[in-house]
């Protein structure tokens, strides 16, 4: 016996039939695909699959409501990592995704895990996976949507799109969501919608009762309109009558592991806890009567979060662009026997279970990847729902756009001695005088370091972007700065506060402007390159969804000396080392730093293209005086070049990498008086050797192609018995594989503890990395080569 859940006037009635019913297949669908990947297919290795069909349930109704009913093709949307095969089962059912990929759900080539813009077929928007990112960079997406759109780049028949998150509520323990909130809030962000999956659970534990007590004051002080879907339709009509407010004051009151552990248990647990609670109310005891256990249950358990009436109402409520957080109370597992048990974010139906559960939604043996097989409403009726919904016109969701022409070269004016950081800043400088494709499709942000990273010529000229104009106090009353940064939606630099967390997170929305908004854009963004661990996870997400933008890491190394040991970076070459598809640069010179920004603008728009990582020093050195001809042009894009070619025989060559180019040449100036043929290897980009090598020797049609590597093609030039001495200023690891390639003996030099202040010979010397100790390695070096290694002992 069920208490009849009012009729919604203005929903109609037809509408709300066929999403119940799409609903119950999204919902089995979801189950199923999880159930037939962990006991119906083959595992040799006898590993779990998993998925999470408790997590899955819990937001059933939310993301049909949304994806079936309320989103534009313009819309854009990260959903929840564990509601992967809710997501793919709605693209199923729109005809988006082919039903082998969900039959390989978690397999090779199946539908993913979690959702992945790169790897599955069925149009994911943004990646997610590692909680609280996918929530914040619809964020950033959404102030990037206000930057093309307001300078006219989009394309103009394509309207503006809510940019959507479909989030769990333990997501909000992740301090990034409320780093971007507070960044969100100063930009005005709009057309942004959160969706909080508000089961009050996560994986281990049940979230604080008074923590959600806070969270929607949180959202209000950040300029978000809360919608609390609280009750669905049966318990708000169960409130009107007698004893209601009664009932509605017990469930607000219940604590949130109370009302898991009573949904558990199902309508017997409900019957006896409100007897006793409540059961002297004569309005309570009617309902009890009046209802058997099922129907106790389906009402005890009737959160809006599952209604889709009040879904579909709430959803259907916003119309303007003011950010929106709809705080929808679910139940995690709902609809299945997992449904509130505490242990459930792992749990997997049994076989029985399952079987017990395909019966209830009517599903014949052999038809459970059937669309409609168990619905209450003819197949064609629902097939001509699902032809209507409007999502599903959306077309590819990945868009295609032209890239921009990338000049032969990239103007600069060398001046002698300059640090690499100085170039970045001179050759972005004379990029914002012309007005040149290029350049009107850059856009720059940093976190608050734009001045010392030195991206202020380039702002002085292209301006702060902001969907308003600013007046400038300081330039009204004539005050003398050398920043004139105006602030208007002609700006093409996004200035955000500290958190680097942001940066990335902003760089990865600006690098995806091209797939989301049909506009690519040229994202540059500047980092002290010690606090790009600060903001790593969002690097790596950004790197993850093959984002593209360049980002520069200055101040870098022990080379900044006197501002100390917090903020010299020791292991970032080891990122860019091993981060995939980020390429990575350390630059001597300028004249190279040129040459790799030219290429890199053009790499960011390549289809095989990525995102590019320049790691820049502030240490002035005395710049070469040289043509940059094509064969050193391609040697520094791969990687590295002979500053000065060993004759044949050498024993031995100084490789560096970087702003450590003044000692290594010093130190082989005098190591040439007693081996006259040594050679001097710059290192340009030990990613590119990298990954050029290990490509070389990876079996397999891509692989072993016969060409060798770049920098076997330059180490060929010694004998197998020289001796390689690397030094940067990092690890040392970013260069000591150098001699695996060979099979040379390395003398590996580099930065292996946390520096601090003192001026550059100090520190060099105190780490070991100048020509003191590149000369020791090179003494080593010879005695080994006489005695044997480890002879100096
Ligand atoms: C950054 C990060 N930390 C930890 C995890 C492991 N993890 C996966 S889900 C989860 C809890 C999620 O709870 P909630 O967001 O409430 O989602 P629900 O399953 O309840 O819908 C955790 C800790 C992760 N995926 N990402
Ligand atoms: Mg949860």
């Amino acid at each position: 016996m069920l208490l009849a859940a009012p009729a919604t006037p203005h929903l109609d009635a037809d509408r709300l039939a066929c999403l119940r019913a799409l609903e119950r297949k999204v919902l089995w669908l979801s189950t199923w695909m999880i159930h037939h990947a962990n006991h119906l297919r083959a595992h040799p290795d006898g590993l779990k699959v998993g998925g999470h069909q408790a997590s899955s349930a819990s937001v059933v109704t939310l993301l049909t409501a949304l994806y079936l009913d309320t989103l534009r093709p313009e819309d854009r949307v990260a959903v929840k990592p564990h509601a992967s095969p809710v997501f793919h089962a709605l693209q199923y059912l729109l005809g988006r995704q082919p039903r082998e990929h969900l039959e390989r759900f978690r397999a090779l080539g199946g539908a993913q895990a979690y959702p992945s813009r790169t790897k599955d077929v069925d149009g994911v928007d943004f990646s997610t996976g590692s909680v609280g990112l996918g929530v914040a960079i619809t964020l950033f997406a959404s102030l990037v949507q206000d930057y093309v759109r307001l300078k006219g780049l989009a394309p103009a028949e394509r309207p503006a799109g809510r940019l959507v998150a479909v989030l769990g509520d333990a997501e909000l323990d992740e301090g990034n969501v409320f780093e971007a909130m507070l960044e969100g809030w100063k930009h005005d962000v709009r057309n942004l919608w959160w969706i909080v999956d508000y089961n009050r659970q996560s994986l281990d534990a049940f979230v604080a009762d008074r923590l959600f007590a806070r969270m929607d004051d949180i959202f209000r002080t950040t300029g978000f309109r809360v919608v609390v879907l609280k009750y669905g339709k049966r318990l708000e009509a169960a409130f009107l009558r007698p004893g209601g407010d009664a009932l509605r004051a017990w469930i607000d009151e219940c604590s949130n592991s109370r009302y898991a552990a009573l949904t558990y248990k199902g309508g017997p647990a409900w019957r006896r806890a409100l007897h006793d609670d409540l059961g002297h109310l004569p309005g309570i005891r009617a309902l009890l009567e009046e209802l058997d256990d099922a129907g106790l249950h389906t009402l005890m358990t009737n959160l809006a979060g599952h209604d889709m009436a009040s879904v579909l109402e709430a959803f259907r409520s916003v119309t303007d662009d003011a950010p929106t957080c709809f705080l929808a109370y679910t139940i995690k597992g709902y609809g299945l026997p997992l449904a509130g048990h505490k242990d459930n974010h792992a749990g997997l139906m049994t076989a029985e279970q399952m079987a017990t559960f395909r019966c209830a939604m009517g599903v014949p043996e052999g038809l459970e990847w059937d669309r409609f097989a168990g619905l209450d409403l003819a197949p064609d009726r629902l097939a001509a729902f699902l032809r209507e919904v409007p999502f599903g016109r959306s077309g590819p969701r990945t868009l295609t756009y032209e890239p921009v022409a990338v000049p032969e070269r990239l103007a600069v004016s060398i001046t002698s001695p300059m640090s690499t950081r100085e170039g970045f800043g001179r050759i972005l400088g004379e990029l914002a005088r012309g007005d040149t494709a290029l350049a009107r499709r850059i856009v720059t942000t940093s976190a608050d370091v734009t001045i010392s990273t030195n991206l202020g010529g380039w702002v002085n000229r292209r301006g702060i972007f902001d969907r308003r104009r600013h007046p400038d106090p300081f330039r009204e009353l004539q005050v003398n700065s050398v920043q004139s940064w105006s602030v208007s939606p002609e700006g093409q630099h996004f200035e955000l506060g500290i958190a680097e967390h942001n940066l990335f997170l902003m760089l990865a929305a600006m690098g995806l402007a091209g797939p989301l908004f049909g506009v690519p854009l040229l994202p540059v963004g500047t980092v002290y390159d010690p606090f790009i661990m600060r903001g790593l996870d969002a690097l790596t997400y950004a790197c993850y969804q093959n984002a593209r933008f360049l980002v520069a890491g200055t101040p870098s190394g022990i080379s900044l000396a006197p501002e100390g040991g917090a903020h010299q970076s020791v292991t970032t070459p080891l990122i860019g080392l091993g981060l995939p598809g980020l390429t990575a640069f350390e630059p001597g010179y300028v004249d190279e730093l040129a040459t790799i920004l030219r290429w890199a603008f053009d790499h960011l728009q390549r289809p095989d293209g990525g995102p590019v990582y320049l790691r820049l020093s502030t240490r002035p050195l005395v710049q070469p005086v040289r043509t940059m001809d094509d064969r050193l042009r391609t040697d520094i894009l791969s990687g590295g070049y002979w500053r000065i070619p060993p004759v044949p025989g050498a024993e031995l060559a100084i490789v560096y990498a970087g702003a450590v180019a003044a000692d290594a040449a010093e130190a082989h100036a005098q190591v040439l008086e007693d081996i006259p043929g040594a050679g001097l290897l710059a290192v340009t980009s030990y990613e590119r050797l990298h990954a050029g090598w290990a490509h070389s020797i990876r079996p397999g049609p891509e692989g072993r192609t016969g060409t060798p590597p770049h920098i076997a093609r330059l180490l060929e030039a010694l004998p197998p018995s020289a001796a390689l001495v690397t030094v940067i200023d990092g690890h040392p690891a970013a260069l000591s594989w150098l001699g695996a390639v060979q099979g040379h003996r390395v003398y590996p030099l580099g930065v292996t503890r946390f520096g601090q202040s003192g001026t550059i010979p100090e520190l060099y010397r105190a780490c070991g990395i100048d020509a003191e100790a590149i000369l020791d390695a090179v003494a080593m070096a010879r005695s080994e080569r006489i005695g044997g290694r480890g002879a100096h002992q």
